[in-house]
């Protein structure tokens, strides 16, 4: 893992706004414009004429950051239509040559952030590119049968006179040289869609960067192949769980594009700080993206949420800044936590809770309180091994709440399974024992789901106690991706006893988020005592090769 200096302040810093900027803005029908309509690069290239954002104030902007309490910003610097958003010997094409504007962004950019206290980094699609003839795309969309031609193959037909490596070395090393040497420090290179870059590549570029700033940051997107300093999730994804690795989560504000469209509008603010909590408390950084119009202005609905997020900051940053994953192997029924040292954070997002509990953690409590109130009186109880901590929030609330409870000693957070607050058995796959059954099998766990179950010899088992006899409500819990597979006959094995079930689309209609929950049916008077439970799949459906992905299983306590 990189022992960098500015990776430490990177997962200090937790929150970072993302800005995607450009030409695209003067269409307001999102970033991704010249793909969708198939714009011919010459008329896209007549919108550099009409691009005069003179209401583009880097100040403010950098303002709008920090009111929201980010400590960093990354802004596209050039997206997949290959415009420039800064000035460049390279290309023509870019915002001080090519613009009635004649203004470099970028530089007044650098001077605010330099004054706020305010880091910056820099977007760079390095890959993908809709105007430059030797750039290249495709990606593999979940389907077999089918490769995306993402690059521009309406002016450029011909795949053959295409060459990824004249474009890195003509285009890309140059430009990277062009933003590392005309800005000052810069905290990262976020590079985008690595498409089907080679290893050797990526190395080329990572190289290119190190050379002129060893501290500058790359994030994964650079290639998945070759190591970097941290790993960017899918875009818009809150994962199961983290990684031991640095990591972000690019996140729109919108509920559509990245880039400014007439019409999308900016999601609430708390939405932003459950999202901005759930990322925190499993050790990584929300990087929150806006998109200003072609006057450069930041939406106004945008600049009015983010405020409240800032608000919310302003007394509840503690338990975001410098904090991290706290480590408890289920997630409370209340929120979520996140830990700095020897203090926990209960971050409440259930508004009508007035009570809370937490178990999983062992220590002696020195002081609980409510961020922004003061002291809330608390209980700590301990029946066998398991302790309990209950917090009085004295209360309903309105908002999230936070709950700070600083340990008289480092406190010891429980591993394996145990009973979650409410008493529910969350059976995490991140916890399975997977057992390959062949050696072409491919199973794993990524961000808390199981990739590449694909053959019914791979079966995943549990093994875990409750606390006393009890009934208990099953459900299975899916990942829904961009295509998923359904159709599937699987076992569940409890205690030895097999329990066939069958996800099917009907079966699996209950949809939230990126999950579907299948209820299997209540396990009656389960003893106190140690306890198996197996996956055993008798056919998985294979038609998108997604197969069977899931984040695991929960007993609830039924009759609570
Ligand atoms: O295609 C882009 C998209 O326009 C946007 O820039 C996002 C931000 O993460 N990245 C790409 C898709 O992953």
């Amino acid at each position: 893992m990189s022992d960098k200096q500015s990776i430490r302040w990177f997962q200090e810093a937790r929150f970072g706004l993302f800005i995607h900027w450009g030409l695209y803005s003067l269409l307001e029908d999102g970033e991704w414009v010249m793909y969708n309509r198939r714009i011919p690069v010459k008329e896209y290239e007549k919108l550099a004429a009409r691009f005069n954002p003179t209401g583009f104030d880097a100040r403010e902007w950098v303002r709008v950051a920090k009111a929201a309490g980010m400590k960093y910003l990354v802004i596209t610097a050039k997206h997949h239509d290959g415009f420039s958003m800064f000035r460049s010997a390279v290309s023509p094409f870019n915002i001080v040559d090519a613009t009635p504007f004649g203004r470099d962004p970028m530089k007044e950019l650098c001077e605010a952030c330099k004054q706020e206290g305010i880091k910056l980094g820099f977007y760079y699609s390095h890959v993908r590119e809709w105007r430059h003839p030797m750039a290249q795309s495709f990606e593999a969309i979940g389907r077999p049968d089918r490769l995306g031609n993402f690059g521009n193959f309406w002016d450029y037909p011909d795949e053959s006179k295409k060459n990824l490596q004249r474009y890195i070395d003509e285009f890309d090393i140059p430009q990277i040289r062009e933003l590392l040497t005309q800005y000052g420090d810069i905290l990262t290179i976020w590079f985008d869609t690595p498409s089907m870059i080679r290893p050797d590549q990526a190395e080329q570029l990572k190289r290119a960067v190190y050379a002129l700033q060893p501290d500058c940051l790359v994030n994964s997107r650079l290639s998945f192949d070759i190591e970097t300093d941290y790993r960017t999730m899918g875009d818009c994804e809150v994962p199961a769980s983290g990684t031991d690795r640095p990591w972000d989560t690019p996140m729109t504000t919108t509920r559509g594009a990245w880039g400014y469209a007439a019409g999308d509008s900016c999601r609430p603010a708390g939405e932003f700080i459950r999202e901005l909590c759930e990322v925190v408390s499993k050790g990584g950084n929300y990087l929150l993206n806006v998109g200003p119009d072609a006057r450069g202005i930041i939406p106004a609905d945008s600049v009015s949420e983010l405020k409240k997020v800032g608000n919310w900051l302003a007394i509840n940053g503690d338990a975001i800044y410098g904090c991290g994953a706290a480590g408890l192997c289920y997630r409370p029924s209340w929120g979520c936590v996140t830990r700095k040292e020897n203090r926990l954070y209960l971050i409440v997002f259930d508004e009508s809770a007035a009570q809370i509990s937490l178990t999983g953690v062992c220590g002696k409590v020195a002081a609980c309180r409510l961020l922004g109130s003061g002291p809330v009186s608390f209980q700590e109880s301990n029946h066998d091994e398991e302790q309990r901590l209950a917090v009085d929030l004295g209360g309903a609330g309105d908002t999230v709440r936070v709950v700070e409870v600083l340990f008289g000693d480092s406190p010891r957070i429980v591993q394996g399974i145990i009973p979650a607050d409410d008493g529910s058995v969350q059976l995490d796959c991140v916890s399975a024992v997977l057992t390959a059954g062949s050696e072409y099998s491919h199973l794993k766990v990524e961000n808390g789901s199981t990739r590449r179950w694909l053959r019914t010899d791979d079966t995943i088992r549990w093994t875990f106690r409750t606390p006393e006899t009890a009934c208990y409500d099953m459900e299975l819990i899916l990942e829904v991706g961009w295509v998923e597979d359904l159709g599937h006959e699987i076992t569940i094995g409890l205690d030895g006893q097999r329990y066939p079930v069958s996800i099917t689309p009907e079966t699996a209609a209950n949809r939230q988020k990126n999950r579907r929950i299948v209820k299997i049916g209540r396990f009656g008077d389960l003893p106190a005592g140690e306890h198996t439970l197996d996956i055993l799949p008798a056919k998985i459906d294979i038609t998108n090769m997604v197969g069977l992905t899931m984040f695991g299983v929960r007993l609830i306590r039924a009759g609570q």
